[in-house]
């Protein structure tokens, strides 16, 4: 079984019930048991500044998919979510975007797949949720508390709980 963490993301809809619908389609698909899940948190756009903020959360799963299975898995999910690679711009709007963050302790550098993902550490949006679930964890050498220190929160808002 793998150990994985993985990163939700998306500005386009209503992104916090996409969020709980997609986290149950992983857990039945990917034959995966949740072990954690974090806040949702609204984040200012990264990447392309002019559209609207986004929501992101991490989760933590374990697995008995290998990667690419589980991102092929992954991406099957955002599609039924709406989301349509033809359409959009790289950092643009998006329903659901799932990163793999990491498996286990595997490393991979393959463009369709890098483990663990190459721009992690680079950005807030990913590490907030992340420090919640996964404090001490260690992803390429670095504890992810101390990843996150070296980073600007400014402007990430935890959201309180759906009712
Ligand atoms: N790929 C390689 N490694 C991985 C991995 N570890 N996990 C490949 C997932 N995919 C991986 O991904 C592009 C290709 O990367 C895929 O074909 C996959 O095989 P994508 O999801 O289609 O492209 P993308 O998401 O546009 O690119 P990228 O660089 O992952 O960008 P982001 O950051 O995911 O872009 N601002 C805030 N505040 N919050 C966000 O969530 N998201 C984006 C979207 C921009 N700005 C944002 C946010
Ligand atoms: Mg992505």
């Amino acid at each position: 079984m793998g150990d994985v963490l993985i990163a939700l993301g998306g500005n386009v809809g209503d992104v916090r019930a996409t969020f709980n619908k997609a986290i149950a389609h992983i857990c039945g698909m990917a034959q995966a048991a949740l072990l954690a899940r974090s806040s949702d948190y609204a984040t200012p756009p990264w990447g392309e500044t002019q559209q609207d903020r986004f929501i992101n959360a991490c989760i933590e799963i374990e697995t008995a998919l290998d990667p690419h299975a589980l991102l092929f898995t992954l991406h099957r999910i955002e599609q039924k979510f709406g989301r349509n690679r033809l359409n959009e711009t790289r950092w643009g709007p998006r329903t659901l975007d799932l990163d793999l963050l990491a498996y286990d302790d595997v490393t991979i550098a393959r463009p369709e797949l890098t483990l663990p993902h190459p721009r992690l550490f680079e950005r807030a949006f990913v590490l907030v949720p992340l420090v919640e679930i996964a404090p001490d964890r260690v992803i390429a050498g670095r504890k992810v508390r101390d990843a996150l220190a070296r980073l600007s929160t400014e402007g990430i808002e935890r959201l309180p709980e759906l009712g």
